[in-house]
């Protein structure tokens, strides 16, 4: 049985009183192995953590919780194909969508793998007679264009994804349209061809309320140019309600099917990866995900203090449930993952946003942190100023690349220099001393420099990881996916959360229906609380 949460996180105390008036400059200086003792490489990925607020005692007490928390035992039933999403009723599986290797993967009583293959081998089937022009259009022409309708978990990964791998893209472009928002579609379809173009419609459920106004707005858009007939022709979808894609007007060999043991925001490697494969192509998807796989084995298999996932998590709990720091930063200084956090941020909030047990019991500790972030260099010029100066720590993760897609003579060495210099930045700070010097050795008078200088310190023993690998090509990244996807899932066990449901999403969805026809005129808006009720007037006054 795991030890209560709140006395495992509790252990960790007697560690924080010791360290938290220690500063990381004086750790560094009494320590030149720091940075061995507290680096790793798992497969593509090599972490830096030696710029946290952790000492070896220290970090053998995180690794402690987390097999107080038994949190490997969990990860072994998840592995196993138990229902471990206790309130759905489900299996957690999408380490099955990535796994090339030899034994079974068994849920529910049967082995899934060959399912899984044969998807995946439908997937490249169709996507590569996509790009060669073996299928095309309904008027002959060469699909140049597809068209992913899907939102959540069937939009942010293939998007990001999409996104993260342009120099791989060829043959077919990918566009991404996910908001009820009419702007999306119409700013999307104002630049495409009807003819050479292909609608996919990516929705688990296939009953999405967006993602259906959004297809069926493209299906008029398509019939409006080609004639009901050419529907066929032009739609593919990837659900797992097989019979509401065939409603639609959906051909069979071309619905690409996934299961109930598939999360929305785990499904990147599923049947939802199909516009991602269909620009990248079937090469370069499987790299990806080869990639997580690699990852799911070190996750599976490294002891804790050498696990990349379950350390990056352990580090997270430090902060948010001893330290009390509410947000972490992400923060790529790889512009081609400019949608990476927005991905983590439903990856993480969606899992670990939550304040009742996997036992129905209400949390009595802080769980998942506010996840945000943009690529820098951009953020140092918005910002970095209160990441450096402000009242509240934010600890960070920066991922750099060693080597850029492009060949532009030193882009990407400055790019390095500064995240380089960030995390120094934060975890050195800048004294009164240096400071000081600085004032004096730019020539000003005493008076200028006590005036300046409170201003001009830097407070440093600010955390953060370091993620480096050799270059953003398809393998690395999909190891980087799954690296957070599990640290996401180890911070769940040690809170005792389900991280793979999300009830917090329905009761916005829920009442949104209910006030439709309120909005509409159909209803008045009476039953309502005065500001809805007012909201409603104030809106139909400016129609
Ligand atoms: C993710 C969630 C959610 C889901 C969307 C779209 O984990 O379940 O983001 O992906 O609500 O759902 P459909 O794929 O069913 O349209």
């Amino acid at each position: 049985m795991p030890t209560n949460v709140a006395d495992n996180l509790a252990t960790l105390k007697p560690e924080y009183e010791r360290l938290k008036n220690v500063h990381m400059r004086d750790m560094f200086r009494d320590d030149s192995g720091r940075f061995d003792k507290f680096s790793l490489q798992a497969g593509e990925l090599f972490l830096d953590f030696s710029k946290n607020r952790i000492d070896e005692p220290a970090f053998a007490k995180l690794v402690d919780v987390a097999k107080a928390a038994d949190v490997e035992a969990l990860r072994d039933r998840m592995w196993a194909g138990e229902h471990i999403n206790i309130t759905e009723d489900r299996a957690v599986q999408h380490m099955a969508l990535r796994y090339f290797g030899a034994e079974p993967i068994i849920i529910d009583g049967e082995d899934v793998s060959k399912d899984v293959a044969a998807v995946l081998a439908a997937m490249r089937t169709f996507a590569e007679a996509i790009r060669s022009g073996e299928i095309n259009g309904s008027t002959g022409k060469k699909i140049t264009d597809v068209v992913n309708i899907g939102i959540g978990g069937s939009d942010l990964g293939p998007a990001m994804v999409v996104r993260a791998l342009s120099p791989y893209v060829s043959e077919v472009k990918a566009h991404f349209v996910s908001n009820v928002d009419g702007a999306d579609i119409a700013d999307a379809l104002a630049s495409l061809n009807p003819e050479t173009t292909l609608f996919i419609v990516a929705s688990k459920t296939f009953t999405t309320d967006e993602t259906m106004t959004n297809a069926n707005t493209a299906k008029t858009w398509l019939q409006n140019a080609l004639g009901e007939a050419a529907v066929s022709d032009h739609f593919a979808a990837l659900s797992t309600n097989l019979d509401a894609c065939a409603a639609f007007g959906i051909k069979s060999d071309r619905i690409f099917g996934f299961w109930d043991w598939v999360g929305g925001r785990y499904s990147v490697w599923s049947a939802i990866g199909l516009p991602v494969m269909l620009a990248i192509g079937a090469d370069n998807f499987e790299a990806f995900l080869r990639g997580a796989e690699e990852m799911d084995q070190h996750f599976l298999s490294a002891p804790i203090d050498q696990n990349m996932p379950f350390i990056l998590a352990l580090l997270g709990a430090w902060y948010r449930n001893i330290f009390d720091y509410s947000t972490h930063a992400v923060l790529p200084y790889d512009q081609r993952l400019g949608r990476f956090a927005a991905y983590l941020q439903q990856q993480d909030m969606e899992s670990n946003g939550k304040q009742i047990q996997r036992s129905g019991e209400k949390v009595d500790w802080e769980t998942g942190p506010i996840v945000w972030g943009e690529p820098g260099t951009n953020g140092q010029h918005a910002f970095y100023q209160l990441i450096h100066q402000g009242t509240g720590v934010i600890p960070v993760d920066f991922l750099v690349a060693a080597n850029a897609h492009e060949d532009l003579p030193l882009h990407h060495e400055k790019l390095v220099a500064n995240c380089f210099a960030q995390s120094e930045a934060l975890m050195l700070g800048k004294n009164e001393a240096e400071v000081r010097t600085e004032l004096q050795a730019a020539g000003k008078t005493e008076t200028e420099i006590a005036d300046l200088l409170p201003h001009k310190l830097f407070p440093g023993n600010r955390p953060s990881n370091t993620i480096l690998y050799k270059k953003l090509d398809p393998k690395t990244l999909g190891s980087l996916i799954a690296l957070y996807e599990h640290k996401v899932f180890v911070q769940g066990a040690i809170w005792n959360v389900n991280s793979y449901d999300q009830w917090g999403v329905e009761l916005g969805k829920q009442l949104a229906k209910a006030l439709l026809p309120k909005v509409t005129g159909e209803e008045d808006a009476d039953s309502h609380d005065s500001s809805t009720q007012g909201l409603v007037k104030a809106f139909h006054a400016l129609r």
